[in-house]
This record gives C-alpha cells, structure tokens and sequence, in this order.
C-alpha cells in the first residue's frame, strides 16, 4: 500500500508538481490529522456543542469549528509556502507569509449540524496559486477551473482524504497508527443514476424547473424518467459527495425563494469549487442549473451559489430543464 508522503514524492515527480505545492497540501493534511483526533474523541475532549459565537455567514459556530479553524489557520501560517488563507469561518483574508507562493482556502469542518449526533463531517480545501503584487481579496477571487489542488477529508465510519492536483483523483484511509494510506486510484462516478440528494422540505421554495425535475424523479417508472429513483440527504455535503464518488449520484442545493437575494445556500470558493474539482477530475459534473460552476468568476470570498453536482446524465438534465 501506498503512503499519502509516497503519494505526494511519486505523483509529484510524474507530473512535475511543484515542491512548495506538496509541501503545501501535506501541511493542510496534517492539520486535517489534528482536526480528526480531536473529532474522533468528541465528548471525551469536551469539544462538542456550541461555542457562544457566529460568523459571517451568520450561523452560530460549534466549539468544533472554531478549533477546527484555528487548528488550521496555525498550522498553515507556519508554512513559509503559504501566502494567505481564506476561511468559512474568517469575515476576511488572513495573510501569512509574504514569500509564499499559494493561497489555501478552506471550510474547517463542513456539516457542523452534524457534529452532536455523530454524522460524518469534513474539512473541504482548496489550493490557489498567489497572483503577483501585494495580498488582497482579489487575489483569492480566482475560478474554481484555476485551482492547483483541491479535496476534503471525511471525517466518517473510516477517516478519508480525497485529493485532486488535476491529474486524477487519489482516495487515501487513515490506518490504525494515524497515517494516511492510497486505498483507491482514479475513482470515476457513473454516468447515470438512481440516487439523488435534495432537501425536500424546501421544495415549496424551489424555483419552477428543479420543482419540475424533482417531480418527475419521484414519478418513478410511471414517469418521463422510466426509473425509479432512491433518495438521500445527510445534510453534510462532504459526506454526500464522497457517496456519490463512490457509486454515483445526483446532489442538489439550488437556489430558493427564501432569500431571493441569495444565489444558493452553499459556498462557491471552500465548498463548490474544491468539491467540483474533485467531482470533474472524478468524470462527474457540477454547475449552478446554467453554467459550469469552474468557470465561474468569483466576486467575493463568501460568495454563495446554487450547486448541482454528480453522474453527468443526471447534471445534463437538470441544465435542461433550465433551458
Ligand atoms: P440544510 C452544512 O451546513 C451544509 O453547508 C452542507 O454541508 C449541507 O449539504 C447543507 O449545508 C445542508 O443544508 O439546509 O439541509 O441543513
């Protein structure tokens, strides 16, 4: 088996990746490493429930997420290699090192409604190449399609990083003795499906064409579909990405009249776009229902966007129906 560090040293060297660039991704793999020790004993380490505190995106925030958040905003300041960081949890930019070539954007533990009840969570991450000139946000404002790597890790029933540097996509499981090791090479998700992810009790908010596509797969093989289809929502999308890596599947966040001054609930630079990049690499597809959700240009770090993401026939369809 594979090590992650024997990953990195061999993958780097087959595709001329950048020292500074797996020096980078091993440093945010080891702060994941931090984070899951600290989610695995949950009770046990006092670190479960709220933390009296919001963010900016206006949610209150779970002791877990402020130490997930801290644990890797340390751990990457430390690493000469990182010029700056973006965070779910961070209202701006942090800056780190000044003669750092990349920006290291992350949602420090995504699913954090999951945390108490003890449901799968992850730590999603993105890699930016540093723009030349001084650090600002725009710097960080860069389509998910200009990514150098991106991945989460799943912090479930086994502990999973998921990793893309654009050449492939590598599945790594955390061994008893606390290393990462390549348990999967280059999954792909299946074409199609008849598993699909949504939030039903927001149905009666959805615009006309998901209301129209969302009836027509619970219409089953009596429907335009000819299928019947399965359901799942874990409401953690880390976890429902992974599932749908693994065998396929269609998951939806789409934009809804709650908020019509919202685009979607979901983020488009920790959470879409890492997670697209590994979905695409992964021959699977991701939009927000009109255009490909990597070739978006970003106009703020928080910036949110309805998400369609998986088997490519489903994701196809879906864009259809907004035709
Ligand atoms: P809802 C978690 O808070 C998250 O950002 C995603 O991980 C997840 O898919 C979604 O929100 C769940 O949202 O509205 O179902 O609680």
């Amino acid at each position: 088996m594979t090590t992650f560090s024997e990953y990195l040293h061999q993958h780097g060297a087959e595709h001329q990746l950048e020292p500074a660039l797996l020096d980078t991704v091993q440093t945010i793999v080891s702060a994941c490493q931090t984070i899951g020790r600290n989610v695995r004993l949950g009770a046990l380490s006092g670190v479960l429930g709220e933390a009296g505190t919001g963010n900016i995106q206006g949610e209150a925030q779970k002791k877990l997420d402020v130490i997930a958040n801290q644990i890797l905003i340390d751990t990457l300041r430390n690493n000469p290699n990182v010029a700056g960081l973006a965070s779910e949890e961070e209202d701006d930019f942090v800056a780190a090192n000044e003669q750092g070539d990349y920006l290291v954007l992350f949602d420090p533990l995504d699913g954090s409604s999951n945390i108490d009840i003890n449901i799968s969570i992850g730590t999603i991450f993105s890699v930016l190449a540093k723009p030349s000139g001084s650090l600002k946000t725009e710097s960080f404002l860069q389509k998910g399609r200009d990514q150098v790597a991106a991945g989460y890790v799943l912090y479930g029933v086994q502990t999973l990083l998921v990793l893309t540097f654009k050449h492939g996509v590598a599945v790594f499981t955390l061994d008893e003795n606390g290393e990462f090791v390549q348990t999967h090479t280059a999954p792909q998700i299946p074409e199609s499906t008849a598993e699909f992810a949504i939030n039903m009790s927001n149905q009666r908010h959805w615009e006309q064409p998901v209301q129209q596509y969302i009836a027509a797969l619970l219409a089953g093989k009596d429907g335009i579909r000819g299928k019947n289809y399965n359901m799942r929502w874990v409401a953690s999308m880390v976890a429902e990405v992974h599932r749908i890596l693994m065998r396929g599947g269609v998951f939806m966040y789409p934009k809804d009249n709650r908020d019509p001054s919202k685009a979607g609930k979901l983020r488009l630079m920790y959470e879409a776009n890492p997670l697209g990049l590994v979905v695409e690499q992964a021959g699977g597809k991701i939009t927000n229902a009109r255009e490909n959700m990597l070739d978006i240009q970003p106009v703020g770090l928080h910036q949110r966007v309805a998400v369609v993401l998986g088997s490519a026939e489903e994701v196809e369809t879906v864009c259809q129906y907004h035709l």
